[in-house]
């Protein structure tokens, strides 16, 4: 973000020149803040005198807020991006208006390209550059020159410009791998929302979700999917019938791999059949805060003798390592065309289904064992009261008569642990104050029963 003050009729001709200058070192707009700010001869004076101990007047100051190493890549300032905008503030620039205005005068040539001039010196200062030693005051002059040229702010006049629009890209990319290896974990970071449960529990997502990347001018669905396995009853049926429907037609594949169980003869299959059929995969190491750099190495060297793969990418996706990196291999991927979904939506489930799949992930924390798979969640009443509060009623199915006095806990402790829980998550989603009651039913082996599976929302049609 270029946020440029007190310049008036000269606001977008020093965006220009900043956009220029970040343009030329490959840095994403959206990734970086700048802050420029016109000022008097006198407010100078006292902020040069501060700064550097000069009590005078000079053209231009700048005050980097970080020590940049180029090429930038966000990832390497993760203590300094702002978590809401997931910007770096690169630093401040400020500009002596009257001085240019002398200087320009001085130089014969217009205002504008003297404070195109000053704009992008202090863009290159934030970016690191200096001119302490002999020949860095030119090479940053024949770079400010090479930027604005390409800006179209000349020496001998401001020429029209337009900003070469690039083409939109959008397109599809699945998030395939075996059960508990990080896949929701990571569509979440990706999409920097909570679209998918997570827990450490293996099968925790059961159907394909989607999350929504967008970028200036690229949009990527994100399809996050069950943790393949060999299904034991008719859900696992179902959930695998997601995996297959969801890779279909496909314009990317992320396969996640689990560095802390490390790769199998399943997992390099998988890949080798997605390669052969043509589609473009992508590997994600995942789990590398949590294994040692021996054991990475060795995941990648097995890789490594994969032919066909596009990247190979270690991540953590609990920590957000390396996360933009994959998104960056991935955008690469997307063909041109329109965005599909405007950019302010980044799922296309809505509340009603979040709020049942909120409370399962709770359940699949809280609870031991087995039970948790054989649980499922159904909203009976999900209505907002006339003062604004929402009513959420819930059913916690569980498939066998003994399991309910365990989901209930001794005097209902467990489920109301689950209950606050999920309402806590879910009044930080919606901002709305919650009354949520949960019901526990037993509805016999439901996992294999086709109708109440349907009636769960595990409808192959649905799914597809
Ligand atoms: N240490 C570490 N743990 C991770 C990382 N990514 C995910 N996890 C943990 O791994 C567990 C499984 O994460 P999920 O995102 O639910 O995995 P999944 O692949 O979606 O699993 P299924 O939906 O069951 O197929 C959770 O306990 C996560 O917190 C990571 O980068 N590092
Ligand atoms: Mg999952």
């Amino acid at each position: 973000m270029i946020n440029v003050y007190n310049a008036n009729e000269y606001t977008t001709l020093i965006e220009r020149a900043v956009k220029g200058a970040l343009k030329h070192f490959n840095i994403a707009r959206k990734e970086v803040e700048v802050e420029i700010e016109l000022i008097e001869s006198a407010e100078m004076q006292e902020l040069n005198n501060e700064a550097r101990g000069i009590d005078a007047v000079t053209d231009v100051l700048s005050f980097p807020s970080l020590e940049v190493k180029l090429p930038f890549n966000v990832d390497d300032y993760p203590m300094d991006v702002d978590p809401e905008s997931g910007a770096v503030l690169l630093g401040e620039i400020y500009i002596c208006f009257d001085r240019a205005k002398e200087q320009a005068e001085e130089y014969g040539h217009s205002i504008e390209r003297e404070l195109g001039f000053l704009a992008t010196h202090g863009m290159l200062h934030l970016l690191g550059y200096d001119h302490i030693e002999d020949g860095e005051r030119e090479e940053m002059e024949a770079l400010q020159d090479a930027i604005l040229n390409s800006v179209g702010i000349k020496r001998d006049g401001i020429e029209e410009y337009e900003e070469v629009e690039e083409p939109t890209k959008c397109g599809y990319a699945v998030i395939l791998g075996r059960p508990n290896a990080g896949k929701s974990t990571l569509i979440n970071a990706i999409v920097g929302e909570k679209v998918s449960i997570v827990s450490w529990k293996p099968q925790t997502t059961r159907n394909r979700i989607i999350g929504i990347y967008n970028d200036d001018n690229v949009q990527v669905v994100f399809v996050d999917t069950p943790g393949i396995h060999a299904p034991k009853n008719e859900l696992g049926k179902f959930m695998m019938h997601s995996v297959k429907v969801a890779s279909e037609g496909v314009d990317a594949v992320i396969y996640v791999v689990d560095a802390e169980k490390g790769l199998d003869l399943s997992d390099v299959q998988r890949i080798e059949n997605n390669v052969k059929v043509g589609n473009k995969v992508v590997v994600a190491v995942n789990k590398v805060d949590h294994v040692l750099k021996e054991k990475v190495a060795e995941i990648l060297l097995e890789l490594a003798k994969i032919e066909g793969l596009v990247a190979i990418v270690p991540i953590s996706a609990l920590r957000g390592k390396n996360v933009s990196e994959l998104i960056k291999e991935i955008t690469a991927l997307m063909p041109e065309g329109v965005k599909l979904y405007s950019d302010d939506q980044y799922t296309d489930r809505n509340m009603r289904f979040m709020a049942s799949e909120i409370i399962r992930e709770k359940a699949l924390r809280l609870l031991d064992k087995e039970i948790p798979y054989g649980i499922a969640v159904s909203i009976n009443k999900y209505e907002y009261r006339e003062n604004g509060i929402l009513d959420i009623d819930a059913d916690v199915i569980v498939q066998k008569q003994q399991h309910k006095p365990i989901v209930l806990g001794k005097k209902g402790e467990m489920i109301k642990r689950i209950s606050t829980y999920a309402r806590q998550d879910l009044e930080e989603m919606t901002g709305d104050k919650i009354f949520l009651t949960l019901w526990v039913r037993v509805k016999e082996d439901w996992r294999d029963d086709i109708g109440l599976l349907n009636n769960l929302g595990y409808n192959k049609r649905d799914d597809a």
